[in-house]
């Protein structure tokens, strides 16, 4: 177990006496100097000066509750963030926990999945120690048939943490892939669990490649995946870039709930990278055209030789050389 109440004790990196930190995480003075002789050995840098008491400096690169919420303003995201080492998928895991009862809000971080999910039965790459793995738990209060454009609005979280982190300007390809030039660097899978008319609750799971490298990736993903850091060519720190995403997902989500997707689709509109582009769809009638935009609902309206028709689920590939 890696020291959480330790680490949030030392937040904000000013110096910290042994006495200051026993009194806030409610253990002896020695039990404190233990713990953080702990942390040093697992990489945290604690630097101690007689007097003074503790700093922190710096940690490793992991994606462990203490260190997201250092970059955390959102309130309710991230309230309780689970993290593991590896999990399967961190979208089972956190239907797991909604089954049980968990917030809205509450997180679940996985530094590897040995079985990430994409859309469609599809797997998502989950390399080890360099990327992204999150899944939130939501409970809005909308019919499940609104649950599709509630995808659209993470990928425009997505977009808005990759702006503010590196500056890059992304664009989504509908529904809600995000691409970098023409990679993609995240996916985002929905899952619902609901009656007919009523939500009891959804997953969105978010994968973003952050720190991955070309050989990181799979053969087959090397031309069509990219990274922020092969983007960016710096490395980007994890936690940050965590914080922010939650932080842009609580904002976009409240839109989404109080307005719908119309109060947040101009923003979508603006990162939408396939208006003007021939497409095809696979599923729906398999219809071809050029996007037109997306709908107030948002569904994707395709301009066909029989009139704009609206797709609200399907594979959307681009005429020509690209293929999803
Ligand atoms: C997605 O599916 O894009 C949704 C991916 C969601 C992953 C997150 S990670 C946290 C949470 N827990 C989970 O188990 N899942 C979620 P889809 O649109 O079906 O895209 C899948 C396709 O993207 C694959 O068939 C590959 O072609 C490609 N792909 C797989 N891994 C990738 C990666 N790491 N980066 C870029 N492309 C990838």
């Amino acid at each position: 177990m890696i020291d959480d109440a330790l680490l949030e004790a030392l937040k904000g990196g000013e110096w910290c006496s042994g006495a200051q930190i026993a009194g806030r995480i409610g253990v002896s003075r020695t039990a404190v100097w233990k713990r953080i002789e702990t942390l040093r050995e697992r990489g945290y840098s604690i630097e101690a000066v007689a007097g003074r008491g503790y700093r922190f400096l710096g940690g490793p690169d992991r994606l462990l509750p203490g260190e997201i919420r250092r970059h955390l303003t959102a309130r309710r995201f991230g309230a309780e963030i689970e993290h593991h080492e590896e999990v399967d998928s961190t979208n089972r895991v956190a239907s797991d926990l909604a089954r049980a009862g968990a917030p809205e809000g509450t997180v679940v971080v996985a530094e590897s999945q040995t079985a990430g999910r994409g859309r469609l039965g599809r797997t998502w790459s989950s390399p080890s120690n360099v990327n992204l793995y999150l899944s939130v738990v939501l409970r809005p209060v909308v019919a499940p048939a609104d649950v599709t454009s509630l995808s659209l609005v993470s990928a425009i979280a997505v977009a808005e943490a990759i702006l503010a982190t590196t500056g890059l300007r992304s664009g989504i390809k509908w529904p809600n892939d995000v691409l970098l030039g023409q990679r993609k660097v995240a996916g985002i899978l929905t899952e619902m669990d609901a009656e007919t008319d009523r939500v009891r609750f959804l997953i969105v799971g978010i994968g973003v490649n952050l720190n991955a490298t070309t050989r990181d990736f799979p053969p087959e993903l090397r031309r069509k995946a990219s990274s922020l850091r092969i983007a960016a060519r710096r490395r980007i720190d994890r936690a940050v870039f965590t914080g922010a995403l939650l932080d842009q997902l609580e904002l976009f989500y409240d839109r989404f709930v109080a307005g719908g997707f119309p109060g947040v689709q101009q923003i979508y509109e603006g990162y939408h990278c396939l208006p003007g582009r021939r497409v095809r769809v696979d599923g729906g009638g398999n219809p071809r055209g050029v996007v037109r935009g997306v709908a107030p609902d948002g569904a994707l309206l395709i301009e066909t030789s029989d009139g704009v028709v609206r797709v609200s689920a399907g594979e959307v590939s681009l005429r020509g050389s690209y293929r999803s």
